[in-house]
């Protein structure tokens, strides 16, 4: 272990641990008021939590680099567990290409086309959890499902194998934690999902139209090389699936928390993408990335050394009394942009806008039958070393007419 080279605090404990995954908010407290940097000597690394040093980490790529992994795993040492992302594992100028590519296949002109038959989606599925009753699981029924319904023809993936979709995300997500016993769960099955996600990457096995096809024409067009299509492919089936449950889960949960939101959200549906960006600020679904510095970096008055792991605390961020007032409120009239669930800068959520429409839908089709939403018994955490989700959300609703 390396000790660092000025005073910097120091926060014992394992920030990965079941018991913090559980509750992550009184580490998050305790991280931001030890200082603007901190050193975590459980994972030899150094961290931030306040806003102002997540935010200058993250839009100072030149200083804090990606290609070194955004996990704790220091690719310039260790062997990454799969090929690294060209978009998320890489910095300028590799990284360029492969952005202003997927950044085109999912911008607005791909959303105009999805819109209304994800609308049409969003009321259906809705209408059918309805049918059922009036106490349902709002992760199980609605979160875990609507992605899935949309998100993989809109890809253009065949039909078969997609509930590997979930747990190829959950490891990917774990994997970017230390290697504990949530990565060890999903160790045997790495090779089968991993096979299996390479093959839906293939020109050959996606549909004539969606994203899929797109990022492939984009090859013929010459914008990247043909080998580079399928990892960039491969991006959209990893970050893709996973994020936007767990997002969905995190605005039912805000609001069958806060029925005075709900009845805010109700009397104008307008609010609903505000209402989606504030429940990502206040749940943060991606907690956590790390950055590697690339010469001495100083902060306040601790020095990173060079080549060191940076552990950004994206939800600590969030909720940083410094930036935001009332910062544990999930509240509707405040302007929740500037949060950071999607980080920022240029390595900032390509597919935010995706993100996005999928909840705009989900949670229009919600107001449009539901007046009233409760909880209907005690959630369930589901624990993930970068992700912050929900196994299950018990909620009773009252329908509207
Ligand atoms: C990727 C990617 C991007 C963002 C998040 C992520 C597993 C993966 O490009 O593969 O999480």
């Amino acid at each position: 272990m390396t000790t660092p080279t000025t005073p910097c605090p120091v926060i014992v404990g394992d920030p990965f641990d079941h018991a913090v995954l559980e509750d992550p908010l009184p580490l998050h407290a305790e991280l931001r008021e030890a200082g603007p940097v901190v050193f975590l000597p459980e994972h030899d690394v150094f961290a931030v939590a306040r806003y102002e040093q997540v935010r200058a980490a993250l839009t100072d790529w030149q200083r804090f680099q990606s290609a070194a992994g955004v996990g704790l795993a220091n690719f310039r040492t260790e062997k990454p567990w799969r090929t690294p992302s060209l978009l998320l594992e890489a910095d300028p100028p590799h990284h360029d290409a492969p952005r202003r590519v997927l950044s085109k296949v999912l911008g607005p002109r791909a959303l105009r086309r999805l819109r209304e038959q994800w609308m049409a989606d969003a009321d259906e599925l809705v209408d059918q959890v309805l049918a059922r009753g009036t106490r349902f699981d709002g992760a199980t029924e609605l979160s875990h499902v609507f992605p899935l319904r949309v998100f993989p023809d809109a890809v253009g993936l065949p039909v078969a194998g997609r509930e590997n979709l979930l747990p190829y995300g959950d490891h990917a997500f774990n994997a970017f934690g230390p290697n504990n016993a949530l990565v060890a769960k999903g160790a045997p099955r790495v090779e089968e999902l991993s096979d299996w996600v390479g093959e839906q990457c293939c020109r050959k096995t996606l549909a004539p139209e969606g994203f899929g096809a797109d990022i492939w024409a984009a090859a013929d067009r010459g914008d990247i090389l043909p080998d580079q299509a399928p990892l960039i492919v491969r991006s959209l089936l990893t970050a893709g699936v996973d994020t936007t449950v767990h997002a969905l889960s995190a605005v039912l949960y805000a609001f069958a928390t806060h029925p005075d939101q709900w009845a805010r959200l109700r009397n104008n549906p307008g609010l609903a993408r505000v209402a989606f960006d504030e429940a990502v600020r206040w749940e943060s679904p991606v907690q956590t990335f790390f950055r590697t510095t690339t010469t001495e970096v100083a902060a306040g008055n601790v020095h990173i050394p060079e080549g060191r792991k940076v552990l950004m605390f994206l939800a600590a961020a969030n909720r940083d009394p410094r930036r935001w007032e009332n910062p544990d409120a999930f509240d509707l009239s405040r302007d929740p942009s500037g949060h950071v669930g999607f980080g920022m800068g240029l390595h900032q959520c390509v597919g935010q806008h995706v993100a996005r429409l999928e909840s705009e839908a989900l949670l229009t089709a919600l107001a449009r039958r539901i007046e009233t939403i409760e909880l209907d018994g005690t959630p369930t955490r589901h624990h993930n070393n970068t992700l912050r989700a929900w196994d299950s959300v018990p909620v009773r609703v009252g329908v509207a007419n």
